[in-house]
């Protein structure tokens, strides 16, 4: 590799949404040409949370095709499952010893995680963001695409990287979270204050990429706006219209001024109408695409095959670096 890495990933829980695809997978897209772009099935993080084993590996499958359905090309990124290479469980048990345990519990994410799973507070949960350091740390990564929620877990992939650089030698390479400008935190359809989640249990708080026109249309028509009637961006006064509005904007291409000026008058029925319909026609390809890939079970295996070797080859390489500084004997 010889361009700088970009790494991100997705668990696979729940259903890839809208939300995913405008924060995260877009950005995936854009840099695939300047950048080593590594994507990775986050199948060890959502172990976390109890699954259902046989449903999770058909869902770990499912969310592999989307990511080839979304327009990822195998040839120009790497794209495997993190469970595959079995580095990403030894570096994170060496990062482990250079975190607190503090730092863990401040996470927003555990915090918001273990109210949620309160039967079910494993050690996992409180050191996901060390797994999630490692995956990108391995990787010699630089720039992280990901939506606003991830800031946090960033930022203590950087102060565990310095940490570990500083006490040694440079080992790893400090990584940049890249956070869209517009569409960062995408809202649910039916509480415009809440993420829009992969795992919301309400299914018309979220639209999944590869879902059907028609439903598509119903949940648009469905989401919770206010009682006025005016198209109008003002995300604190009107923050179902003014979600609806960036992701019209995101998946339309068309901006929030110009749906301003579009929409302002036409109502919100005809407005939301429009906003499905820019959503609909977007992810056509995706859909499409994603049905004719299901079909081939072998060629989906054959490329994640391939890019589990070519994630180990780097892997392998930092972890003896890692294990080198940290003085275990090397195994000749
Ligand atoms: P869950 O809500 O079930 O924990 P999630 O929807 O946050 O899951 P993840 O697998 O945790 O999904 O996130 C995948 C990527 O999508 C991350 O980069 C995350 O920041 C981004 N993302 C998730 N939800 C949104 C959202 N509502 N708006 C923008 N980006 C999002
Ligand atoms: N925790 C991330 C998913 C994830 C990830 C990563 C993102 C796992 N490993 C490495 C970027 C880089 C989430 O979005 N919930």
């Amino acid at each position: 590799m010889n361009k700088p890495v970009v790494y991100s990933g997705i668990q696979p829980t729940g259903i890839i949404t809208i939300g995913n695809y405008i924060g995260a997978i877009t950005n995936w897209l854009k840099l695939s040409d300047e950048y080593d772009c590594i994507y990775g099935i986050a199948d060890l993080h959502a172990l976390t949370v109890r699954q259902v084993p046989a449903e999770y590996r058909q869902r770990a499958m499912s969310f592999f095709a989307q990511y080839l359905a979304c327009g990822l090309d195998p040839r120009k990124n790497v794209l495997y499952f993190q469970s595959h290479v079995h580095e990403h469980a030894e570096l994170s048990w060496i990062l482990n010893c250079f975190t607190y345990i503090g730092e863990m519990q401040r996470m927003t994410q555990f915090k918001d995680k273990s109210q949620k799973h309160q039967d079910n507070i494993n050690i996992g949960l409180l050191d996901y963001p060390v797994l999630m350091a490692a995956d990108i740390l391995l990787y010699q990564t630089s720039l992280v695409p990901v939506g606003a929620d991830q800031k946090q877990h960033l930022e203590i992939t950087r102060d565990i990287a310095i940490r570990f650089n500083n006490l040694y030698s440079p080992t790893f390479t400090v990584p940049e979270a890249y956070i869209p400008k517009q569409g960062a935190r995408v809202f649910s359809l039916q509480d415009p204050t809440a993420k829009m989640s992969k795992s919301d249990p309400d299914p018309n708080a979220a639209v999944s990429i590869i879902e059907d026109p028609d439903s598509i249309m119903r949940k648009f028509r469905r989401a919770v706006t206010d009682s006025d009637s005016v198209v109008r961006y003002d995300p604190e006064l009107k923050p179902g219209v003014s979600n609806l509005m960036t992701i019209m904007s995101e998946m339309g291409g068309m901006s929030i001024e110009e749906i301003e000026k579009n929409y302002s008058d036409k109502g919100y029925a005809a407005f939301k109408s429009a906003c499905a319909e820019a959503v609909i026609e977007r992810l056509r390809p995706v859909r499409e695409r994603y049905a004719s890939l299901t079909t081939d079970k072998e060629y989906l295996a054959g490329i994640a095959k391939e890019g589990a070797v070519r994630a180990s080859a780097i892997a392998r390489r930092t972890m003896s670096k890692v294990k080198r500084k940290v003085g275990l004997v090397e195994l000749k």
